[in-house]
């Protein structure tokens, strides 16, 4: 690391945003290729059928439709997808991998199921047409509750399965029995989550492009893991790697699904080939709610047991995961809830064990958090459950369950979703909960209670904490490359939808050569730049790629000193790298420009020596051996009206530790853009599905999304605790914010409740202010049912 380390912790301005704010930032709806076609997908509007038949012989025939294409059109294209990830060695666990075609064949299993596609000259002429396709499905019975899935007499979503049941896992620690038999009390509750969508601004979209002169596929692609695709693609297609560039240009926002392999993505490169034309396919709104994944519908039953002073003896969690009618990524998302519920906390004897069900409902894969708000939700209830049982606060029987810097690094005993054991690296979690409890006016919140009381409000404060596993591997790579103008050019696997990337990485290597960010171009999602990596997913970014970016900045930073040595005539010890020159410490007029030395790395003329290599160039790669753990608190203060239900959020405060922070106002906005989804995935998303597994609120107009006049200003304070895992120290934040709302607002909507209502329990999200209306009217006068709406 330079000794000018300038960069790191610093807000530098985004280098990015000049493109974003002037339009002159590209995204895959603005690839505009002469003669290209438009394609729309025929989507199956029944959740669960038959298909019969399907006559395209009308889109055929109608005017501007260049082909219509059916499964038994695709040949060998059209088999199952791949399994993603595949689950980590648990003992005992049991995965069925039951992955979706490209297009149906004989049954559709889900609501907007692709059927068919067409591809015409405009999108209005193959929606048209699409529209004259006629499909024949006969319905069959639906899987559509979670609580049922696994009922013997449950209708099969897999004809070829003997249940709906895709995998069980169980994972233990310690003696639960024991701890249970030992306990002074055991709280125990079922939990519910329900669905929601990721609502990224930019749908998804792809536009492929078949070259036959150069003998390349060129795809454009919303994806967050373009190496994967352009490998994946070159494998179903029969095309080498290096015939295929995937680009991940700027991306309006991904939020986990987009690091999803969907059909659509072998498809309409697929149709390029076939047809000689490049092809467009830009999914809408509506499409969106069906075709692309989804989270969070989970049931959970747990317990906690607890000694009289609130010392956590076990836990027990036995929950039912819903994947919807296909598993693709195997189990991230329930192995992260099982692994998330520990939390920051000792917890001597831990027994869980989850099955997921396949039901008739689109397919399930990481959005932000995946899985982690679940596990942070039981256990942080359980919690106020158990403080409210023993007469404790709830600040202290957090506190007196934190585990101790010394702890460090502490083995859970179980294995987490990339197939290593459950350790936290290190953290220091006390004084994270203390200066939250500052920040949001715990000690002194029963004076504001009583004077907002006077004045017939009622508030409440939650305040939880949570963990997250981030910068898991394999391992990202990067190259930087100092060029003889100067200019310094930086790449890398990952792809881009709103991060800052640009900007953070940026700063990793401005610090190591002695230049400032803004003349670092970032590249990112560009497989002709760089073509070994993951992609972005699991807050991992800052670590894997950003010690990767480090470590290749590093060796520059060596060649830079290697050449300056010899060009100045003096030892490297006595140079440093300062705005993209090197110079003679205590006499910066003896200095050489950084281009000037790239030029001296590639001469003309004479010779390289044997055991060097030309430029100023270097490609590093990090693959941390396992994830480093993030970790925080967050406070959030509401008023509830009693009568309507309804909930403002008056403070929300978050101190987060997420080791070196690159960039604090990236990592700031990181949170708020967190906290709004979680927001939004507490109080105002919900998708509704009917009795048979139609989607009744598939458009913005009914589902519900947070806007700027909801979320409030957000508190923001950080620690640092560096990871002692990668050189740079730092953990992911990505989506940290996202992981705890719920729970503190549950926590604050029961306090502010807690006169008019002592004994409402909040057990489940969303909570929509209706109802919530329900809850509070069913706690007043247990007589009324819920949903009876006199
Ligand atoms: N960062 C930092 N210092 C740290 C940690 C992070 O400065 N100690 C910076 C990073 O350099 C990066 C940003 O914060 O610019 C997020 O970093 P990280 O936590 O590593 O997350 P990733 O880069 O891997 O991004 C993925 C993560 C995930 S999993 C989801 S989902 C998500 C998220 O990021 N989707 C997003 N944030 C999003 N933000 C936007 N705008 N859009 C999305 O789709």
């Amino acid at each position: 690391m330079s000794d000018e380390r300038r960069w790191i912790g610093r807000s530098a301005p985004r280098t990015e945003d000049g493109r974003l704010l002037t339009g002159n930032a590209l995204f895959v709806d603005d690839v505009d290729l002469s003669g290209t076609l438009h394609v729309s997908f025929v989507r199956s509007d029944l959740p669960s059928a038959y298909v019969r038949g399907i006559d395209p012989s009308a889109a055929h025939a109608h005017p501007g439709v260049a082909a219509v294409y059916l499964a038994e059109d695709l040949g060998d294209l059209c088999r199952p997808g791949p399994v993603l990830v595949p689950p980590p060695p648990i003992a005992g666990a049991e995965f069925h991998a039951r992955t979706p075609l490209p297009l149906a064949r004989d049954v559709v299993r889900y609501q907007g199921e692709p059927l068919a596609i067409v591809v015409a000259r405009d999108r209005y002429v193959a929606e048209d047409a699409a529209a004259l396709i006629d499909v024949d499905l006969e319905p069959r019975d639906a899987v559509v509750d979670l609580a049922t899935a696994l009922d013997e007499d449950a209708p099969r979503v897999h004809d070829d399965l003997e249940s709906n049941q895709a995998a069980y896992v169980r994972q233990t620690k310690g003696d639960y029995e024991r701890a249970r038999a030992e306990a002074d009390a055991v709280i125990a509750r079922r939990f519910r989550y329900d669905r929601g969508v990721a609502a990224a601004i930019e749908n998804r979209g792809i536009v492929a492009a078949w070259d036959p002169r150069a003998d390349r596929l060129r795809v454009w692609d919303t994806t967050q893991a373009p190496i994967p695709i352009r490998a994946a693609l070159a494998g179903a297609l029969g095309l080498s790697e290096a015939q295929v560039r995937v680009i991940a240009p700027f991306i309006g926002g991904g939020f986990g699904p987009k690091i999803m392999f969907y059909g659509e993505e072998i498809l309409i490169p697929w149709i390029a080939m076939q047809l000689g034309r490049p092809i467009k396919w830009i999914e809408d709104r509506y499409e969106n709610f069906f075709a692309t994944t989804q989270e969070r519908e989970q049931i959970h039953d747990a317990e906690l047991a607890v000694a009289g002073d609130g010392r956590i003896l076990g836990v027990r969690d036995r929950f039912l995961h819903d994947t919807g009618a296909y598993d693709p990524y195997g189990l991230t998302v329930p192995i992260n809830s099982q692994c998330t519920l520990l939390g920051p906390y000792r917890v001597p004897a831990y027994e869980s064990e989850f099955r997921v069900a396949f039901t008739n409902k689109p397919i399930v894969t990481p959005v932000r958090g995946a899985g982690r708000q679940h596990g942070v939700f039981v256990m942080e209830r359980l919690l106020d459950m158990a403080a409210r049982e023993l007469g404790l606060d709830r600040v202290d029987i957090r506190t007196i369950n934190l585990l101790d810097p010394d702890e460090f690094p502490h083995d859970h005993e179980i294995l987490y979703q990339d197939s290593a054991p459950l350790t936290y690296d290190s953290g220091d979690y006390r004084p994270v909960l203390d200066e939250a409890v500052r920040l949001s006016g715990y000690a002194e919140f029963e004076r504001d209670r009583a004077r907002a009381a006077a004045d017939g409000k009622r508030i409440g404060l939650g305040i939880v904490s949570y963990v997250e596993g981030t910068g898991i591997g394999p391992y990202e790579g990067a190259r930087i490359t100092v060029e003889p103008t100067g200019a310094v050019r930086a790449s890398t696997g990952v792809g881009t939808q709103g991060q800052g990337h640009f900007t953070a990485f940026a700063q990793v290597v401005a610090d190591a050569i002695g230049v400032d960010p803004s003349e670092v171009r970032v590249v990112t999602g560009d497989t002709s730049e760089f073509h070994w990596g993951t992609g972005t997913f699991a807050s991992r970014g800052a670590v894997v790629a950003g010690n990767a970016f480090h470590a290749a900045a590093e060796a520059v930073r060596e060649k830079i000193l290697t050449h300056a040595s010899a060009a100045l005539e003096v030892a490297r010890d006595d140079l440093e790298l300062v705005d993209g020159r090197a110079r003679v410490r205590g006499a910066p007029d003896v200095s050489v420009g950084l281009g000037e030395l790239a030029a001296r790395a590639n001469p003309l003329r004479g010779a390289v020596v044997p055991g060097t290599e030309p430029g100023l160039e270097a490609t590093s790669y990090f693959g941390p051996e396992r994830g480093s753990t993030a970790n925080g608190v967050h406070a959030v203060v509401v008023e509830v009206d009693p009568d309507t239900a309804m909930v403002t959020i008056l403070r929300y405060v978050v101190v987060h530790d997420c080791g070196t922070v690159i960039n604090p106002m990236i990592v700031e906005g990181q949170i708020h853009g967190g906290v709004a989804l979680g927001i939004g995935n507490a109080f105002f998303e919900e998708l509704v599905f009917d009795e048979l597994g139609g989607m009744s609120n598939a458009s913005f107009m009914d589902y519900l999304l947070p806007t700027a006049t909801d979320v409030p200003p957000i508190e923001t304070a950080h620690r640092e605790t560096p990871s002692p895992l990668n050189p740079l120290g730092t953990k992911g934040v990505g989506e940290a914010g996202a992981i705890p709302v719920a729970a503190a607002f549950a926590q604050a909507v029961e306090d502010a409740l807690r006169d008019v209502a002592p004994e409402l329990e909040i057990l489940e999200m969303p909570l929509s202010p209706g109802r919530l209306f329900e809850l509070l009217r069913e706690t007043r006068d247990p007589a009324r049912a819920p949903g009876d709406a006199t």
